[in-house]
């Protein structure tokens, strides 16, 4: 392997970097990754820079930046006008979408700021009211398949939270839980809690990069029973788009003397409507600080369970959904497909199947016979927490259950060679931040990737109309289907990872293409998604249209109220403000095709014919 690329930064140098365990590692996979990368590092850009606001004239735009260079020091103040670089996981850019699905400079910013403090995000506030420039906060940006850093309207200011506001205000062991800011990482937290030498988990998603209060607040997802990352945070506090400050739940309530509250992160709701809610998926307020459940540490089991035959995805969520809703099944188990056993060696596609189109089921098992798992078609990811002979116990019963599909095989870690993938679970599953998942980027050249997610019924039936669906419109759109299905008791979350190459004009349109058929398929069976990348968001959110859209008219009245001049983060999950309302910024239908052939993702009126 070519070791050509420099290692990533650690946090001891970057609030974004790896942990030191993770350095070896992550230098070869980047090294990996970035080899086979055919797309040159930056292209020229185009046109006068930076990118506008909407309705500023350059004069005006300089000025104002002036002055807000003056507010912070101008060395936090970057003006985005130098080229593009996607980067990688760990280095990624906070200018763009590293992701691209529209052309690489169609979501920019025009400058990035970096606060470093809560009256500084207020004064930034106040400096967007006052100039109308939109403003667009990010963590750390590491929402990575569901638009990353980019801002929805272009020119806008992103706020990059994290670099200078990484703290962790406190780790209170007793009640079991932490305060961060936004720019604390998943990494960051483990390190922490283990250097203090405390007995608790942390829960991360898939890869440990990203923000603990960004992925929170976008409703994401791990795999403890802590799992439900929005369900487990306890406390905010926002800076409102006036620039007025709000704690909510018990934060409510001063302490004594000014301290905190000293409930604040043991009781959630407080008195009155809880507010939380709407400032997760949300463009109404800015989240400085969060609260964090944390999970005792227990013992934990991980295991595989191999299903040999395709058509009985059906029957195996039918075996599911009991042993998730009696908590047998404590955590968020993952359904896999064979295909991710291939993926997961890092190893290309090309490695497996070199003809057109997506590689089929027989080379697939065929390649998957001569791995680890055999011959498969589904595989269960699950863990079991608890003391040893409750685990048996619990081991007992999902092994007995699932013993009712034919071939079902039940394996653990040391049945498996040291580099299979279970091994990456048994950390993930037992709060371990870590980098593995990103193997599959090596699946095709300059890969990047767009996460389709419907929320499913845990019923064999509704997932199998879902399924059925996913299937065909990948067949015609010529993409691998790579699904991973996150479970619980009532629902599960369908994730359907499209991962294509970024270099080619052609696939990125078929992959929009196929990103909106499912979408408005998967609506029309009734079908919606709980996340999606920004360039998609009009589309899904004009999916939940019940009551003469009444969902939106709500959040328009709150956007309204709240952010009067309309300057935080317009049209984020489709929520636009009046002023941007009626205008033609929305993206539906076909017209995210249009945006990737180049007509631009503005108002349609300034779009090219
Ligand atoms: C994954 C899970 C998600 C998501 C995106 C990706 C997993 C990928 C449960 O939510 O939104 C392996």
């Amino acid at each position: 392997m070519s070791s050509s690329f420099p290692p990533p930064p650690t946090l001891a140098t970057a609030h974004s970097g790896l942990p030191e365990r993770l350095v070896d590692l992550g230098t070869e996979s980047k090294t990996r990754l970035l080899s086979k990368r055919t797309l040159p590092e930056s292209v020229p850009r185009q046109g006068e820079l930076p990118v506008l606001p909407p309705d500023t004239t350059r004069a005006e735009f300089n000025q104002a930046i002036g002055e807000l260079q003056q507010i912070l020091g101008t060395e936090h103040v970057d003006i985005n006008d130098k080229p593009l670089v996607d980067g990688w996981y760990v280095e990624h850019p906070n200018t763009h979408d590293a992701f691209h699905i529209a052309l690489q400079d169609d979501l920019v910013s025009s400058a990035v700021v970096y606060p470093g403090t809560v009256e500084e995000v207020q004064a930034i506030v106040r400096w967007a009211n006052k100039h109308k420039i939109p403003i667009y906060p990010i963590s750390m940006g590491r929402n990575i398949g569901y638009g990353g850093t980019a801002p929805r309207v272009p020119g806008s200011v992103v706020l990059d939270l994290g670099r200078r506001m990484n703290r962790i205000l406190n780790v209170d062991a007793e009640n079991a839980s932490c305060l961060v800011e936004p720019g604390v990482s998943y990494f960051a937290l483990y390190e922490e809690i283990q250097r203090r030498g405390l007995p608790l988990w942390i829960d991360t998603p898939d890869v440990g990069g990203g923000s603990v209060l960004g992925n929170a607040i976008d409703r994401g997802v791990g795999y403890t029973p802590y799992g439900d990352h929005f369900a487990n945070h306890c406390g905010l506090e926002i800076v409102l788009p006036n620039g007025e400050l709000l704690r909510t739940g018990m934060g409510a309530l001063p302490g004594r003397e000014g301290a905190d509250n000293p409930t604040w992160q043991s009781f959630q709701p407080a008195y009155g409507p809880y507010a939380d809610g709407i400032f997760s998926q949300s463009n109404f307020g800015i989240v400085v600080c969060m609260g964090m459940w944390l999970m005792p540490e227990v013992g934990h089991q991980s295991y595989v369970i191999t299903f040999p035959r395709e058509e009985d995805f059906p029957d195996i969520v039918e075996i599911i959904r009991p042993l998730a809703q009696q908590r047998v099944l404590g955590n968020i188990p993952q359904l896999r497909h064979a295909i991710q056993e291939l993926a997961t060696t890092a190893k290309p596609k090309s490695d497996f199947y070199t003809g057109p189109g997506p590689i089929p089921r027989d080379v697939i098992q065929q390649h998957a016979a001569t791995l680890p798992l055999g011959a498969v078609s589904w595989v269960f990811y699950g863990t079991q927490y608890g003391d040893a002979a409750s685990i048996a116990t619990q081991l007992d019963i999902i092994r007995k259950a699932f013993s009712a599909i034919p071939g079902a095989k039940m394996l653990f870690p040391e049945d498996l060679p040291a580099d299979h993938y279970l091994h990456s679970r048994v950390h993930v599953c037992s709060g371990v931040p870590v980098l593995r998942e990103l193997d599959w980027l090596n699946w095709v050249p300059n890969a990047a990737h767009l996460f389709f997610s419907p929320i499913v019924p845990t019923r064999g039936k509704d997932a199998q109309v879902v399924h059925d669906i996913v299937v065909r419109l990948h067949a015609k759109y010529g993409f691998d289907l790579i699904p991973t299905l996150c479970v619980a008791g009532r629902e599960m979350h369908y994730i359907v990872n499209i991962v294509y190459d970024r270099s080619s004009l052609d696939e990125k349109r078929r992959a929009a293409a196929c990103m909106r058929e499912m979408i408005a398929e998967a609506a029309a069976e009734g079908f919606g998604e709980y996340r999606t990348h920004i360039l998609f968001a009009d589309m899904v959110a004009s999916t939940y249209s019940w009551g003469d859209n009444a969902l939106m008219r709500f959040n328009e009245t709150i956007k309204d109220a709240l952010d009067p001049n309309g300057i935080l983060a317009p049209g984020r999950n489709g929520i636009w403000p009046r002023r941007f309302r009626g205008k033609g910024w929305e993206i539906l239908g076909s017209e995210v095709e249009d945006a990737i052939a180049g007509r631009g993702i503005g108002p349609k009126s300034e779009r090219k014919a």
